[in-house]
């Protein structure tokens, strides 16, 4: 399995937890009393570089409704999941429809680091340093067809083990979506790993979408279907609430939520005193991502 650094982010190629908060440490110390400083898009150290989340922060406080509600339901029974095996259905619209192993994924992917800000719906945010592949490079595994229009994507549905889908409030499995740009945008990716250690069942075991400029709720956990399309499939927030959750759900700090502000954000792990910080634009990827939507009106296509 080969590991490559690519980041638009500033930092360096560090795998291990350690490393990482050892430099955190470092660069507080060099701030001299400034220590580290939220500003716009999460918390910066010194030489302006992006500091991720410890991980208990990271796999503690979780959005994860398959094992329940609450945040810490999800690291509370996380133990009921088996992930091994694990097998990916792709098909829709591929050349190659098939169920791709997970190990023969992951042999024929390239993992890299990727930080990157999470923004939840909900208002509060951290960093993640991710480990996984491009989704463009496992859509060009199964061969993506001339007509396909949309991903979807979807959770694995198993009872027995997600106690969360014993209750009927949603019409489980999880389901998401991307349009095809999004889908292949280079910052799109299947995370299999946190801190260069094996991705935790309640972030989302064994692979995850991550799409670091949307609401967290795009970020579907724990896939094991993805479908190639040339219909906008429903997610499954939107077919909650489709007046409050809409398919696009881009970070946006103009484009309220019916219920509350989206202009700023809680920093998690940031401490009691901690002001909360404005909201980026795309979350910070505007420069990457914007193009993607120009001459759409975001606040009807929220
Ligand atoms: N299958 C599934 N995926 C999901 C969710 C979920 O409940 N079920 N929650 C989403 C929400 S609301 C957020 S904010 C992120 C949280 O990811 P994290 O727990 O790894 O931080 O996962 C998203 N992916
Ligand atoms: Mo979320």
């Amino acid at each position: 399995m080969a590991f490559r650094w690519k980041n638009d982010l500033k930092d360096c190629d560090v795998t291990d937890e350690a490393v990482f908060l050892n430099r955190r440490q470092l660069m507080a110390g060099a701030a001299a009393g400034i220590g580290l400083a939220a500003t716009a898009g999460g918390r910066v150290g010194a030489a302006g570089e992006l500091v991720p989340n410890a991980w208990e922060d990271i796999t503690q406080y979780n959005n994860f409704y398959e094992f329940g509600t609450g945040k810490s339901d999800p690291v509370t029974y996380a133990d009921e999941l088996t992930t091994t095996p694990w097998t990916v259905t792709i098909d829709g619209m591929v050349d190659r429809p098939a169920d791709y192993a997970f190990e023969d994924i992951m042999k024929a992917m390239t993992v890299e680091e990727r930080i990157y800000r999470l923004r939840c719906v909900e208002a509060w945010s951290m960093v993640v340093p991710w480990n996984g592949f491009e989704l463009a490079d496992l859509l060009d595994l199964a061969g993506v067809q001339e007509g396909a229009k949309y991903v979807r994507f979807e959770t694995l549905y198993r009872p027995e083990e997600f106690r969360g889908q014993r209750n009927g409030w949603i019409d489980w499995p999880y389901v998401e979506g991307l349009r095809m740009d999004e889908a292949m945008h280079p910052l799109t990716i299947m995370a299999t790993g946190i801190y260069g250690r094996d991705i935790p069942n309640q972030n989302g075991a064994p692979l995850r979408l991550v799409v670091p400029w949307k609401y967290g709720f795009k970020s579907i956990k724990s896939v094991v279907r993805i479908t190639l399309t040339d219909e906008q499939p429903v997610n499954t927030w939107q077919q909650i609430l489709p007046n409050e959750y809409g398919f696009y759900s881009n970070v946006n700090p103009n484009v309220d939520h019916p219920r509350w502000s989206q202009a700023t954000e809680r920093v998690i792990g940031g401490g009691l005193f901690q002001p909360r910080i404005p909201t980026l634009m795309f979350n910070g990827y505007e420069k990457e991502v914007a193009a993607m939507y120009e001459g759409m009106d975001l606040k009807k296509f929220y």
